[in-house]
Formats: C-alpha cells, structure tokens, sequence
C-alpha cells in the first residue's frame, strides 16, 4: 500500500500546482486574453469631487486616427442599478456611470474613450475634458458638514458600561486612526468583453467571485443572469477588490454592446485608487475601566468609517472589542460618515483589522498603567466564551498561541520599561498583540470527472486568488481517491462550473475541501460499484466496504483493477460525480441565486467559531533620525486544521507583510482643496518590500476543528494581518516612550 504521504493530500505540504505556469507566464490573466477585432477601452475620470458637468469637450478626441467612440452621459447608453449583495452595502458600488451629469467625487469613472488601439484610445482620452459647475465637497469625515449615520446592526450593549466605567479603578481612553489604504493588487483592474449578441456576453474578468459578477453585470445590462459568462482562471491578487466587477466593466459592458465590437479596458495604476474603493479611513474613541489588580470591568468605545454619498460600506470598528477578553460590560456604537469619495471596499479583513488596532493598543496603554505585563494582563483577561454571541467558542487555542509565541521570541527577555532595551543608538522595543478572524460558511457545489485515461479533474467556479485554491482542492479528491494530488487537474473561476461563493471573508477553502470531499466520496462509491457490480471484475459481487483504493486502483488481498479498465469494462468515456452542500432539497435555481448573493453566507449557530492569533514583533528605532525597522515578527496561529501548511504559512506571513505595511507604509493622502488621492501609484503610496520585511516565524497551534466545519479547518487568508499594526505601534512604544495612535507610524510621529 503506498505510504499516504506520497498523495501528498490534506493536511500534507505541498507548493502551489498552477505556481509554474504563473511564473513561465503560461497562466494567462483576464487582459492577455486577445478576441478578434477586438477594440480598446480607456476610462475618463472626473478632476473635480462634486458637483455637474455642463459640457463634454470631445471633439478633439474623436478627430484623432482610430477613434471610434466617445462615450459619456450624453450618449444615452443605458446601465441599471445592480442590486445590493447585501443588506448594508458590501464591498459593492451602486454608482451607475454616465446616467446623468452628477459628479459625487473626483477621480469618478464618468465616460470612456474607444479606438482600434490602446495608444490611439489613450492619447484620445488625454484630449477629452469636461467643463463643471462645481459644488462644495465634503473631503473628509471630520468635516463640519458631514453627518454621520448610525449602523445600528454594530451596536453592542452587554452589562452597564457607564456605570461600572465611573466604579472602575484605573481608566485610560484613545483616540485611534487609519487611514485610506488601497488593496494594490500586481494585477490593476481591467476586462475584456465580448457580446454573442445583444443579449448574451462572455467576459474575462479577475474575480474574487464569478457568481457575484455574473449578477451585477446582467443587472447593469438588463440581460438574464444565465446570459452573462464570467472566465476568470487567474487573478493576480485583490485582497478584497475583486469580490464584483466595478463601474470601468459597466463602461467596458456598455461600449462593447453598442460598438458591436470585443473591448478590452484596464485601468491605470492611478485610476485604480478612485475607479473604486479601498479600505476607508477610520477613528475610534475607546475608554477602558480596570481593577488594580488587571481585570477589565467596562469598555465604553464608538467609531466611524467615512463612506460614499450613495453606499453605506460600515468598516465596523468593534468587531473585535467585545470578544477579544472577559469584558462584563460593553457599550459600542459605530457610524459611517457619507463624503464625496468613492465607495470603499474590502479590504484584508474588514472590521476586524482596525478593530484590532484600537482594542489592542488601548490593552498595551492599560497594561502599562497597571504594571502589568502585556502578555500577562491578556490572560488575565481571558474570555472563556463569547461574550458577544453568548456562546461557547467552537475552539480557541489562544492560550497555547500566546505560550508558543512568547517562548519561540523570547518575550521573557523583555524588560517592561520603554526605552529600557537598547543596541548603540538603536532602541530596541518588543510588542505583541493578538488577533481572531471568524469562521464564515456558504454552501456550493462540485463536480468530479474520471476519464476513460484516468485523468481525474475537480471543477468548482470558486476562484484561485493566489491563495492555494486549485493545489487544496486536488488534495482533498486526493485524500479519499487515494491518488497523488500532483495528478489531479483542478478547474476553477468560471461560471459554467458548479457553482460557488466569494473568495472573501477567509471561507471559501473550508467551503469547496468539504464539497469537493463529498463529491470524491460518491465518485469512490460509484467506483466501487462498478467493481462489484461488473462480472468481469476481479471484485465482482465482493463487499465494497472490504476494498481499498490506492493509486488509481481498487484492491484487496493481493487482487487489483485500475479505475481505467474498470471504466473500460463498463464502456464508459468518463464517470461524472456531482455533489453540494445546500440544504437538502435546495433547487438548482436556488443554488444559482444562493451562490450569487451574500444573503446564504452564515455563521456555526451553536458555537461561536474564530480562528486566533498571537503576534510578537521586535522593532529597531534610530534615536537620531526617528526611522522604525521591524526586525522580527514571530506569530503563533490557530486555524484548526491547516489544509496544507505551506500554504497556510504563505497566506499567514502574506497577511503579516500586509499589517507591516499598514503599521509604517500605507497612507492614501487626500488634497482637502479637492479631494483628489494624491499618492495615486506604487511609488509614493508605500507598501511593504523585500528590504521591509524580516525574519517571520510562525507557529501552527491549531487542531481540527469540527465544529467549524466539515474538514476541520478556520479560516486562513485574513488572519495573518489582523493585530499586526497594534504590535508594532505597541513594539514602538516600548522602544521609544512614545505612543503612536495614528497609523501609519511615521518618522514625524516619533519626533
Ligand atoms: N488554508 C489552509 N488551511 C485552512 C484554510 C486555508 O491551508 N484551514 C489555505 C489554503 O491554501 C487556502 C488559503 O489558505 O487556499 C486561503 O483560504 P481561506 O482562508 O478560506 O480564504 P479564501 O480562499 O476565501 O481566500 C480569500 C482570502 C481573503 S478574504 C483575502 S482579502 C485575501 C486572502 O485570501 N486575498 C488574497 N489571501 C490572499 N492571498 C493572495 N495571494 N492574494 C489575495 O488577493
Ligand atoms: Mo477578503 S477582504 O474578505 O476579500
């Protein structure tokens, strides 16, 4: 029997399958897709933040060799409102570009130039200018006019905060910031459209979600959902901007039905900072009340994340504040405050990302007051369920994170004063943090096919964002076929596959290893009924339960059958399995709506179910010029059962990368005279490099947790970053004495 490592399946090591056709460019991405007689679209944004266009200057533009189209409100192109992926606004913009003269923000998608070529359409639509009545603008949601609206869906209230707040002992209280920051993905956003006919299209578009596109494009265009094909096998990261298509696609959609004509429109770097969202700036005031001795008695904390006009996105600040510790009494009210910008966007988990920073500088701030040991307060301060939900954790291996993480960094060597640790003119500080992601579930479905040569393929419309999807997904058929991983083809990232939901919220792996394991199992069973059932076959009239299956055979004691001659024996091409994970009985139109709406997203009922982290960081600060390197960064993670580790360590330290950029690089900066991102490309707004980044250990704490679901495993993909930031600004501290509250931590900050 071959040893079960070499299938190299679940829980096995193994680097990414599709990872050598992406470095020898063999993967191609939405734009390198080249249709006949295709065309060129570029995208015209407004320069001013609010207020009309009263007349389009195109003239120049259309006079210019291969131009062939002009579009903007003028042109009667008609684009419907989508409909909301969800209640509350999600990641989505409801704008619908070139319906009327109305400018809510500048750098807003407001027409588009198309030539034979990209340089003709470019060099055309740096011709094109509009002339507006301009109207006053709220830039920033600090600004006197703006007006913030309760979400009252974050409301928290457990206990009497206020009360036990005026009781407590010791308090401290924190204003906390972050600013814009954009999701810059390698791969900016663009498309290529190609109408069958004025009711049909095919589109090849990065995606997070091809269900979700599949829906807002038949929306914009008024056609039938089944009408819209997305293709979308490669997606060079989003990291939360590519969950649905935004309004250059609409653009692109639009130009390409009316011209007749394939479109291919990508924006520019530039364009992708106000074409649409990234994570909005926010601001959270947080009081914290403790007992001398380290317990916390009440937290009383509100927020607010600016919006768009249109959409109300809530990048709720306490996701995390009334969940992380044994906090009795909470009271929490988040708002979002509508300003002239785009509508902002997921970003690396939403919510609980800044959530984290507060809660988890305000605990550093506190520790400090009570002269406790950080570490130490936190375990003080051990919540033995969920005090939010009220329920039993499904699993929470924080404890061991926490002990784990300490020891492999050498936490015990810290002294507790700030600026007590020192290498020459170095001040060196060590932070730490702690960090959870929920578990988040949506049902799909999923198909497997055995060729007649043996070749086993595992199709899914679920998207590969970089994270591992395709290389996971052959592990799992691996796991209960019993063939090596490396032989599996995997197809994924279209809407003619099985359907299934977003690559957001950290699910999707946990929701396509449990249907791809129920599928492998009806296709092992319909396997081991040829066996039995065929006369021919050496197993014939055996019991099934008495077989074994080993690399691409079935065998018990010293007699086999391959699957290809079985396969032969019954005259068949191929065997097909299909299987999902809907609730019994769910229709395959339900399935179709359910899979392209966020509403079939859910939550374990019973048990609150999270993963969890603890970070440690070590920061070196130059005494004389104020400059913060971080030196190392050492997490210990739970994520109940690690699919594959080497994926999950990738997707931990990418999120770690992330929260370092976040902590010292990343600031969208805004011109308060007209709201323009000034540091609209990669040179001046920062993320983090190689020269940034340290040595990063991580430590898997976690165990299967089944509870969460199906296979084991929590979430993965927007871990890493959360409570990253908090442990640097609080590594900060310690080195310097001065406490950064505002993000990002800049040389001015520590002056
Ligand atoms: N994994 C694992 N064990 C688990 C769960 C996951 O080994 N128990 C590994 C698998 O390799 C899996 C990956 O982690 O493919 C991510 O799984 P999961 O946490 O379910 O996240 P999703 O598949 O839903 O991916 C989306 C998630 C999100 S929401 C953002 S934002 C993000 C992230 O993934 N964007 C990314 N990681 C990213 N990584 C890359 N390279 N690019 C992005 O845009
Ligand atoms: Mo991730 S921000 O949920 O796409």
């Amino acid at each position: 029997m071959t040893d079960h490592n070499s299938y190299q399946a679940t829980g096995e090591k193994r680097v990414r399958g599709d990872g050598q056709q992406k470095i020898t460019g063999q993967a191609t991405y939405a734009v390198e897709h080249q249709p006949e007689n295709v065309t060129y679209g570029v995208v015209l944004q407004s320069t001013i933040s609010s207020g009309r266009i009263t007349r389009v200057n195109s003239e120049a533009a259309r006079a210019q060799p291969g131009v062939l189209a002009v579009f903007t409100h003028e042109s009667g192109l008609k684009i419907h409102k989508p409909t909301a992926i969800a209640d509350g606004g999600a990641a989505q913009s409801t704008y619908t570009p070139m319906q009327n003269d109305r400018i809510i923000h500048n750098g807003q998608n407001i027409g588009i130039v198309v030539a034979e070529t990209f340089e003709q359409a470019t060099w055309a639509a740096s011709l094109v200018t509009f002339d507006y009545e301009a109207s006053p603008a709220l830039i920033f949601a600090t600004d006197e006019n703006a007006a913030p609206k309760p979400v009252e869906s974050s409301d928290i209230d457990l206990g009497d905060a206020r009360k036990a707040m005026d009781d407590a002992e010791v308090r401290i209280e924190g204003r906390y910031i972050t600013p814009r920051e954009y999701n810059s993905p390698i791969e900016p956003h663009g498309c290529v459209v190609e109408w069958q006919d004025n009711e049909h299209v095919t589109l090849w578009e990065p995606s997070q979600w091809v269900a979700g596109a599949q829906v807002e494009i038949a929306d914009w265009m008024g056609i039938d959902k089944k009408a819209v094909r997305i293709i979308s096998p490669y997606v060079g990261g989003g990291f939360g901007s590519k969950p649905v298509p935004y309004t250059h696609v609409a653009l692109a959609c639009a130009a390409s039905r009316e011209l007749k004509r394939p479109i291919k429109v990508a924006l520019t770097r530039p364009q992708t900072f106000t074409g649409f969202g990234g994570r909005p700036a926010t601001e959270q005031h947080l009081e914290m009340g403790a007992t001398r001795d380290g317990k916390i008695v009440s937290i009383i904390h509100s927020g607010f994340n600016e919006t768009s006009l249109d959409d109300m996105f809530g990048e709720s600040c306490n996701k995390v504040t009334a969940r992380m510790y044994g906090v009795p009494n909470v009271h929490s009210r988040h708002s979002v405050v509508p300003i002239n910008t785009v509508t902002p966007g997921w970003m690396r988990a939403p919510g609980e990302n800044p959530s984290a920073f507060g809660l988890e500088v305000a605990m550093d701030e506190m520790a400090y007051k009570l002269n406790i040991d950080p570490l130490a307060f936190r375990l003080l301060n051990w919540a033995d369920h969920d005090y939010m939900l009220d329920l039993p954790w499904s699993s929470r291996r924080l404890k061991e994170a926490y002990q784990a993480g300490a020891e492999a960094f050498g936490w015990d060597k810290r002294t507790m004063a700030p600026r007590s640790m020192r290498e020459g003119r170095e001040l060196i500080g060590y932070g730490m943090a702690s960090g959870t992601y929920p578990v988040n579930t949506m049902p799909a479905e999923a198909r497997l096919v055995l060729q007649a040569n043996g070749q086993l393929t595992v199709q899914s419309a679920g998207a590969d964002i970089g994270t591992g999807t395709y290389t996971i997904l052959a592990q799992a058929a691996a796991e209960v076929l019993h063939i090596p991983s490396t032989a599996i083809k995997v197809e994924l990232g279209d809407t003619d596959l099985p359907r299934a939901g977003v690559a957001g919220g950290s699910q999707l792996a946990g929701n396509l290893m449990g249907v791809v394991n129920k599928t492998a199992k009806v296709l092992r069973d319909k396997l081991l009924s040829l066996a039995t059932e065929l006369a021919d076959s050496p197993f014939y009239r055996a019991d099934p339960a008495q077989l074994t299956l080993d690399n691409g055979e079935i065998r018990q004691s010293g007699k086999a059958i391959g699957f290809t001659r079985l396969l032969q024996m019954a005259q068949l091409s191929e065997l097909e399995a299909k299987a999902d994970t809907f609730p019994e009985g769910t229709s395959a139109q339900e399935r179709f709506d359910m899979t392209g709406s966020m509403s079939a997203m859910s939550r374990p009922k019973e048990v609150s179910a999270h993963s969890w982290s603890a970070q440690f960081v070590e920061v070196r600060v130059d005494e004389d010029f104020g400059t913060v390197r971080v030196k190392r960064m050492c997490a210990a993670l739970d994520s109940g059962r690690l699919y594959n580790p080497t994926l999950g360590r990738s997707q931990w330290i990418g999120g770690m990368i992330m929260g370092l950029g976040q902590a010292l690089l990343e600031e969208g900066v805004v011109d308060p005279r007209n709201g323009r991102v000034i540091n609209n490309n990669l040179a001046d707004y920062l993320v983090a490099v190689n020269a940034d980044v340290p040595e990063i250990v991580t430590i898997d704490v976690g165990q299967p947790d089944y509870q969460a679901t199906a296979l084991g495993g929590k979430s993965v993909g927007e871990l890493g970053i959360v409570g990253v930031a908090a442990a640097i600004s609080n590594a900060v501290f310690h080195a310097t004495g001065k406490r950064v509250r505002d993000l990002p931590i800049t040389m001015d900050k520590l002056l």
